[in-house]
């Protein structure tokens, strides 16, 4: 993941705290008392959980706890549902097919980001999401020294970590900030710590920046492109997700690998969910931000 800098450091989307909003969180809750006392701990999984159950988020990720994996032992279930709890909009937005959409294009980008699949891998390439934690042999601190706003601490590198693979000064700074550590004095976190980078991940994806939106506004149906997007080409779909991420080095480029790589985990996972691709899935055409 590569990313320009925020302007500002929106934290969590706010919740609504309307009347009504309350009225339905205290009728969900006793839906959820319900579930749960019928199923036991289900009900606490949310509405993620409902999407993908423990099961399932086995058989997508078949091989990250594989011996050969960095990350073996690191991306639990418990921890990545526990880091939606933080972001209570994900996966809980829009009709049922929008919401397991959402679902199944977060898994895909973090499933590039750390995959250690190949082409004729056990299982095939879109089995091994979640295989790495942090970025092998980085190419520099990804220390942007223009940055005052997010200074770089001095000796600490901002490589890729974590699900997103989250990257840079000015990305650990304000995630930290949301989030509730210094990222910039304690990067490491993020790959020490599985509920902080599911977290950082899940921050990447809910908060807009610049001139982006959200990855969540994208898959939700909240995106409203402006006449530059238009002339760019930046419809919604899981393409401008990927130009979101990375698309000052994959979009606009015919056929690229990284975006067709990113496409077979979202194939994959929307089948297994059972819902459609929906529109735009390469950026090919699209002009990076
Ligand atoms: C937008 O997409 C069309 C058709 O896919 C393409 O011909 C055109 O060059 C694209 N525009 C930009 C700015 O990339
Ligand atoms: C205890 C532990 O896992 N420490 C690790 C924290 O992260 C750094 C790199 O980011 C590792 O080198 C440590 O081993």
């Amino acid at each position: 993941m590569s990313s320009k800098p925020p302007i500002s450091t929106p934290a969590m989307a706010p919740q609504a705290r309307d009347l009504r909003f309350l009225i339905a969180v205290a009728v969900f809750s006793a839906a959820a008392a319900v579930v749960s006392a019928r199923h036991g701990a289900a009900g606490q999984c949310g509405p993620v959980g409902a999407i993908v159950t423990e099961e399932l988020y086995s058989s997508l990720f078949l091989h990250k706890d594989d011996a050969v994996c960095p990350a073996k032992g690191f991306y639990t279930y418990a921890s990545f549902i526990r880091a939606t709890r933080k972001f209570p909009k994900f996966g809980a937005t829009g009709d049922l097919v929008t919401r397991k959409r959402e679902v199944a294009a977060f898994l895909a980008q973090i499933s590039h980001e750390t995959t250690g699949g190949w082409a004729t891998a056990p299982d095939g390439p879109y089995s091994w999401g979640l295989c790495y934690k942090e970025e092998i042999s980085p190419q520099s601190n990804y220390c942007d020294a223009t940055d005052k706003q997010w200074p770089c601490y001095p000796g600490k590198s901002y490589h890729g970590r974590g699900p997103i693979q989250i990257s840079w000064n000015f990305n650990y700074g304000p995630a930290g900030q949301a989030l509730g550590f210094d990222g910039l004095r304690n990067p490491e976190l993020v790959a020490n710590c599985s509920d902080t980078a599911f977290q950082t991940a899940l921050w990447f994806w809910m908060t807009p920046r610049e001139t982006k939106p959200s990855c969540h506004q994208v898959m939700v149906g909240e995106y409203c492109p402006s006449r530059a997007d238009a002339a760019a080409n930046r419809t919604a779909g899981f393409g401008l997700v990927t130009n979101i991420v990375n698309g000052g080095l994959e979009c606009n480029i015919a056929d690229d690998a990284r975006v067709n790589n990113r496409i077979g985990f979202y194939r994959r996972y929307c089948q297994v969910l059972g819902v459609d691709v929906g529109p735009n899935l390469d950026c090919a055409h699209q002009l990076p931000y």
